[in-house]
């Protein structure tokens, strides 16, 4: 696998700012195609997949072609680097699937099955998705607890795509996080009026809060050895949609010192992590 970070050196902080993504983005479409094109070239025959570490849909994306064993280019994209995936697709988004010769694709679930089915890397493997109603409610029930203690900690994390000063400033300017005080998540807009100083303050509360949402986020943990069908898949025939949906979620809890998981959650994390030769974060837990 190659490492790259992209570097868009041209990109000051002004045109990083949603504010001015618009007017940015028509302009810069021209001058960000050269750049597709070299990304193109720098590929090979390889297909390239352009990702976030810490981001879950991206994970979902890179599993497919750790389970089937599937050499491919994996470039690390700049938290902050607007002009490569505008130049692919249009809009700053990750993941991106680049197969040679063809149009640059996003969403992580088109990306899977576009490669799942693909026959020049043997049949499908994918189970279908169960539509299991347990797991979906567990997600859904941990979703906000797991945004509160996993945000404030991704630009803090060792990740390629905060290697920049200006992509841990990007993250943070992009995510709005709930008002400490009134758990009242601002609006983009206005998450761009409060500024930085309140931006950074309220991540720095969100990271001291940690032992009150573990004390939320284990008790849900501890329900999983009921979910957990096997260490080798959440659900029953192997593995399937199911985990795709499943372990980029649980992965996130990697990072986070003081998680307790059970025996079947702990092998299902080290078990899919095997399978899909993905890393867990556990050696950047904070
Ligand atoms: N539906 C998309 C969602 C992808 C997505 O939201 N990716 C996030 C990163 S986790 C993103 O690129 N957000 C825009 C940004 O970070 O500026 C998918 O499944 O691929």
């Amino acid at each position: 696998m190659l490492f790259v970070v992209s570097t868009i050196i041209a990109l000051d902080h002004r045109s990083c700012t949603p504010g001015f993504t618009s007017a940015w983005s028509r302009k810069s479409v021209r001058s960000a195609v050269p750049i597709a094109r070299a990304a193109r070239g720098g590929g090979g025959l390889l297909p390239k997949l352009y990702v976030y570490d810490h981001c879950p849909f991206c994970t979902r994306a890179r599993m497919i072609f750790g389970l089937k064993g599937i050499r491919h280019n994996l470039s690390w994209l700049a938290n902050d680097d607007i002009q490569t995936p505008t130049g692919l697709v249009g809009k700053k988004i990750a993941p991106i699937l680049e197969m040679p010769g063809e149009t640059p694709m996003a969403e992580s679930l088109d990306i899977v099955r576009r490669i799942d089915e693909d026959p020049t890397w043997g049949s499908a493997l994918l189970q279908p998705s169960t539509g299991r109603e347990d797991l979906k409610a567990w997600m859904k029930g941990v979703s906000g607890v797991m945004r509160l203690l996993a945000r404030p900690r991704y630009p803090k994390g060792y990740f390629p795509e905060f290697a920049f000063q200006r992509a841990r400033e990007a993250f943070v300017r992009n995510h709005p996080i709930a008002d400490p005080e009134t758990g009242v998540i601002p609006g983009k807009e206005e998450w761009l009026q409060i500024g930085p100083d309140v931006w950074n303050k309220w991540y720095a509360q969100h990271l001291e809060n940690t032992p009150a949402l573990l004390e939320q986020l284990n008790p849900a943990l501890a329900e999983l050895e009921n979910l957990i069908h096997h260490g080798d898949s959440v659900s029953p025939g192997g593995v399937g949609y199911d985990d795709i949906a499943f372990f980029d979620r649980l992965r996130g809890t990697t990072l986070v010192k003081g998680v307790q998981l059970g025996p079947k959650a702990t092998a299902y994390l080290k078990s899919m992590s095997h399978q899909t030769d993905i890393p867990l974060f556990w050696a950047l837990a904070m």
